[in-house]
């Protein structure tokens, strides 16, 4: 299923922010070599039309997983698709972040799937005091390399990801 449709409102409200230009280069100072493997970090502040605001930090061990942690607050209660879009554009909101970054050509679909787009991160979750603690470990968004993550965008959606289902559409 390969629909280019898309709920306008899964596109609006959102809040994303990016993994900038300016902040890579920290980024590739805050590189640390450990032997020959290196640990990679960045991070990612995150503002929204609303009041929404959080930070996240990324840390890629020497075994090529990206642990992502951090808290975003000010969302409303539940569950908030949760992405890494293929571009760190956002002049114009999520809309000029393209599509969920998707180096490997697959399917959309939930972060434990075969089939998932690289940006595939599920959903985060908002308590009813619209904060959301982020936790999460994935080895498809490496800070290095080919497939990297640096100057791209995450976006945290005012509506829940259906993790490929069908429900809702997504890029
Ligand atoms: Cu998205
Ligand atoms: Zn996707």
């Amino acid at each position: 299923m390969k629909t280019k449709n898309q709920k306008t409102d899964n596109w609006t409200k959102n809040t994303r922010n990016i993994l900038s230009k300016s902040e890579n280069t920290q980024k590739q100072k805050m590189e640390q070599t450990v032997g020959a493997k290196p640990t990679v970090k960045a991070v990612a502040l995150i503002s929204g039309d609303t009041n929404v605001r959080g930070s996240l930090h990324f840390v890629q061990g020497p075994n090529g997983v990206t642990h992502v942690k951090g808290k975003i607050t000010g969302l409303k209660p539940g569950l908030h698709g949760f992405h890494i879009h293929a571009l760190g554009d956002t002049t114009n909101g999520c809309n000029s972040t393209g599509p969920h970054f998707n180096p490997l050509k697959k399917n959309h679909g939930a972060p434990s799937h075969n089939e998932r787009h690289a940006g595939d991160l599920g959903n985060i979750i908002a308590g009813a005091d619209g904060v959301a603690e982020v936790s999460i470990a994935d080895r498809q968004i490496p800070l290095s390399g080919q497939h990297s993550i640096l100057g791209r965008a995450v976006v945290v959606h005012a509506d829940p990801d259906d993790l490929g289902q069908g429900k809702f559409l997504f890029l």
